[in-house]
């Protein structure tokens, strides 16, 4: 595989006026003629070459103007596509290719899943269909013919509008969509199928009548209402948030079970793993209704922010990923509870992509080289990424930012564009100089901001000294400072805000960080504060403030920043963390203090906080977390002390617990609302800590609310508890779950998910044995994910057994799936990547498996970059 650089971008030399496919469905193979009207750019003089995509295609005939090309005279085939040779300025260009879907186990291009057909193009998918100009700044007018026997296929879909239909012979018939917008490739969809859908309409603010269809397998009809209701949502908030509105007569999303992510943005025509559609009650957990209603959000969000204006190249990725999912935050926070959200996102920010930063695949959110883009689909170009969008909210304000975001789609509607154009909208509808911004972009690594206070009592101010340092990267290993909005507050001793002076002008709290070193100094400080530093999580950084304990459960009771308050508990629970691992280094018997259990009790307790909140911060940072922060990593030390403190607060705090979780105990009817989540999420960390304590009653009470639940979230709670005890109401439960759900695939993955992160000791084995399950198969992306990506993600006290065991089962797996799915097997083998954080025993034997599969023969672009990169 070879380096592709950003650098080294040059425009196409031929645009294409209008493409026309067909496709022609078959039961072994499928054909494709593709007719497309090439237009030469004007500065580009005499006969040229047309260089076009092409994978995996049996080519049948070549066409131009009307006349058959000949091989070698006319074109040539190389192994990255076709090549006309003398194209002329402008010519049409019909190109026959056989493909076969069936045995596409790769679910990139058209494949099968459920026997019904569906595509997946983004980024280079469409190079399996037909020979193309495979890039997204070639944007044409799309019409599409498809083909294939009505008994089998009733339902044929692509995108835009419906046109035509109509009978063939011999059983089959016929549907023509055209889709009046000009589109990137990457942005086509097709799909025929035995499908059933759910449809309902929506008027725009214009006035217009949009029809909306589910499509899904005629058995899961029933649980597409909450994904309806979510699109719904989504189109009445983009108008009211962005002035946005949709631009077609139907909007439509199919569900399939096979696909490689969560879902796709094709226009007019979502495909989306079924994972993302379907709920109920008895089937889905609180979780999967909000991220249902997230996604389906952040797909639609795409249509102005990705497809109405896409991206000029890959490299260009988090144009697009960034602020839709900056956007798609922002819908949910918007209907549910800010806070929740910001914390629920911050914490996977830290977790994943703090991790991704400091991982020998680091990448700026807008790379400048790739060798395969399919693994940089990474939360460093999404959440980063969003998180660097949310930078021009805090800086110019919601409202400068709608203006930005006008002004964003005024000039570049139709055109495909880079996050210059971006930044350059957000700048010039704001006459703000936002140039520093730039530097986000271009480096990687999460920046440190280390600050320091001093209070002078006789001025009576004072001084936040502030200094960013950007650590080295694969791409650059010396950064040049960024413009970081670090949002702060400072507390009296009453815990309420002080009023900010910054050099006697009042100031909002925004402190904007330029330089390397940098002072602000309050005055009209009357007494020496307790700073409240990165509120609301202003900034991608990790901020070291030197905070006593005391400072730190101050801030837990009293920071009127939400996010704050929750993450001084974080903080002290880190620390307590970092001194248990000393301790139990150094064989000291350990310990929690009682002003740190006091404080989790103060939290639990507090009647007048949102109970999701109160879960939050009883939700300590995860045995990854920890190994991220405190290195190198022990994980079997981890996993001890992190068990101790649990146990602690669970022994410390039982009463408490027990109270809260028999007053939130019952419910009644299930309801979907923040409020009634809120409080399944404290009952059920409630019942998580009592897991801990070694009482014959947990088991009991955990099969009881098992057995009793009527919903998915508080019996999945229950059986998470059971699932880490080794006793007989955890047999009855998995097996009673597995004879209630085993019709039900996603439910299914639950169950392998469950026992997959189970701290047992026998829990590869059991995983192991898993594999063989008759419902568990390796070719469907989720089951993977359930049952490899929990075991090697969620599991980390297993995957890093000191004997390496768990690293070896991730290595064979990775090389099974290097051979039908690349793209999946790229995404298991992460967890390996990041070897030198580990101690050094476990760091040389993750190395050993990673050389392993550098070893093997035919290795996968894919897994070829992550794996050559690791070990570099
Ligand atoms: N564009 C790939 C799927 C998504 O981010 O929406
Ligand atoms: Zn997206």
């Amino acid at each position: 595989p070879h380096t592709i650089y950003l650098k080294d971008y040059t425009p196409p030399v031929y645009q294409v006026e209008t493409l026309n496919l067909k496709f022609e469905l078959g039961d072994e193979f499928t054909v494709v003629t593709s007719t497309a009207h090439y237009q030469r750019d004007p500065s580009h003089l005499g006969n040229t070459l047309l260089e076009l995509d092409g994978e995996d295609l049996e080519l049948i005939s070549v066409q131009l103007d009307g006349r058959y090309l000949q091989v070698n005279q006319d074109y040539r085939l190389t192994p990255e596509g076709l090549q006309i040779l003398t194209m002329p300025a402008q010519g049409s260009l019909e190109i026959v290719t056989r493909i076969y879907p069936q045995k596409n186990t790769a679910l990139e291009g058209l494949y099968q899943s459920s026997g019904n057909f569906c595509t997946q193009c983004e980024a280079q998918g469409f190079r399996k269909i037909t020979y193309y100009q495979d890039r997204p700044d070639v944007m044409t007018l799309f019409t599409t013919d498809i083909i294939a026997e009505r008994a089998k296929y009733p339902v044929l879909l692509s995108n835009g509008n419906l046109v035509a239909a109509g009978e063939l012979e011999e059983g089959k018939h016929w549907a023509r969509w055209l889709d009046p917008y000009r589109k990137p490739a990457y942005l086509f969809a097709l799909v025929a199928g035995h499908l059933k859908h759910v449809e309902d309409f929506y008027t725009t603010g214009s006035g217009r009548k949009v029809t909306l269809r589910i499509y899904t397998e005629p058995h899961n009809i029933s649980k597409c209402e909450h994904a309806m209701q979510s699109l719904k949502r989504a189109m009445r908030w983009d108008e009211q948030r962005f002035g946005l509105e949709y631009d077609l007569d139907i909007y439509m999303i199919v569900a399939v079970d096979d696909f490689n992510m969560g879902a796709m943005e094709n226009k007019g025509l979502n495909i989306f793993n079924s994972k993302l559609v379907f709920a109920s009650p008895e089937t889905a957990t609180d979780q999967d209704y909000i991220n249902i209603e997230s996604v389906i959000g952040h797909e639609y969000f795409h249509n102005w922010t990705g497809n109405r204006i896409t991206c000029r190249d890959w490299f260009q990725l988090s144009l697009k990923e960034g602020l839709t999912v900056f956007r798609d935050q922002e819908f949910t926070a918007d209907l549910h509870s800010p806070a929740v959200k910001r914390i629920e996102d911050v914490r996977m920010l830290r977790t994943f992509q703090f991790t991704e930063d400091a991982s020998p695949m680091a990448h700026p959110i807008r790379p400048a080289s790739y060798m395969e883009i399919n693994n940089f689909y990474t939360m460093t170009v999404y959440e980063k990424g969003a998180e660097v969008v949310r930078l021009y909210q805090t800086l110019l304000g919601r409202a400068g930012f709608r203006q930005g975001m006008d002004l964003y789609f005024a000039r570049h509607d139709g055109q495909a564009v880079t996050t210059e154009d971006f930044l350059a909208a957000m700048a010039d509808a704001n006459q703000a100089d936002l140039k520093q911004l730039q530097r986000w972009y271009d480096q990687a690594g999460t920046p440190e901001v280390k600050v320091t206070m001093t209070y002078d009592a006789t001025a009576q101010t004072c001084r936040l000294h502030c200094v960013q340092s950007i650590p080295a990267t694969p791409e650059s290993q010396h950064k040049q400072p960024q413009l970081i909005p670090l949002q702060v507050g400072l507390l009296r001793e009453t815990g309420a805000d002080l009023a900010l002076y910054l050099e006697d002008q009042p100031c909002d709290g925004i402190l904007q960080l330029t330089q390397a070193e940098q002072s602000f100094r309050f005055t009209q400080v009357p007494e020496q504060p307790v700073p409240s530093l990165l509120r609301n999580f202003s900034a991608p950084v990790r901020l070291v403030y030197p905070y006593t304990e005391a400072e730190l459960i101050f801030l837990m009771k009293h920071d009127s920043d939400a996010f704050n308050r929750w993450d001084a508990g974080q903080r002290l629970a880190m620390r307590a963390f970092e001194s248990l691992l000393l301790d139990l280094k150094q064989g000291i018997p350990l310990g929690l203090s009682h002003e740190c259990v006091c404080a989790w009790q103060v939290v639990l307790t507090d009647e007048n906080l949102d109970p999701a909140l109160r879960a939050e911060a009883l939700s300590l940072p995860s045995e990854t977390d920890i190994a991220e922060q405190l290195r190198p990593a022990d994980p079997a030390a981890i996993h001890q002390v992190r068990e101790f403190v649990l146990t602690t607060l669970a022994k410390a705090l039982r009463l408490d617990f027990e109270i809260i979780f028999y007053r939130l105990q019952h419910q009644g009817v299930y309801q979907i609302d923040a409020a009634s989540m809120g409080k399944r999420r404290l009952k059920n960390v409630c019942l998580a800590y009592l897991g801990h304590l070694d009482d014959q009653a947990v088991p009991a009470l955990c099969a009881e609310q098992y057995a009793q639940a009527n919903n998915m979230t508080d019996a999945l709670a229950a059986l998470a508890v059971l699932v880490d005890i080794d006793c007989p109401e955890r047999v009855a439960a998995l097996q009673h779950f597995h004879d209630r759900w085993q019709h039900d695939p996603l439910v299914m993955d639950k169950w392998f998910a469950l026992q997959a992160s189970s701290s047992l000791p026998n829990t590869l084995q059991q995983v192991q044995q898993l594999l063989e399950h008759p419902l568990f198969d390796m070719r469907n992306p989720n089951k993977v994910r359930a049952l490899i990506g929990s075991f090697a993600l969620r599991n980390p006290w297993h995957f890093h057994a000191a004997d390496g065991s768990g690293y070896a089962f991730l290595a064979e797996r990775v090389l099974w799936l290097n051979e039908r799915n690349p793209q999946v097997a790229a995404r298991m083998v992460r967890p390996l990547i990041n070897w030198r954080h580990y101690e050094s025993g476990r760091a040389q034997l993750m190395r050993g498996q990673l050389e392993r599969i550098q070893a093997h023969q035919g290795l996968s672009a894919d897994v070829y970059e992550i794996v050559s990169k690791s070990l570099a």
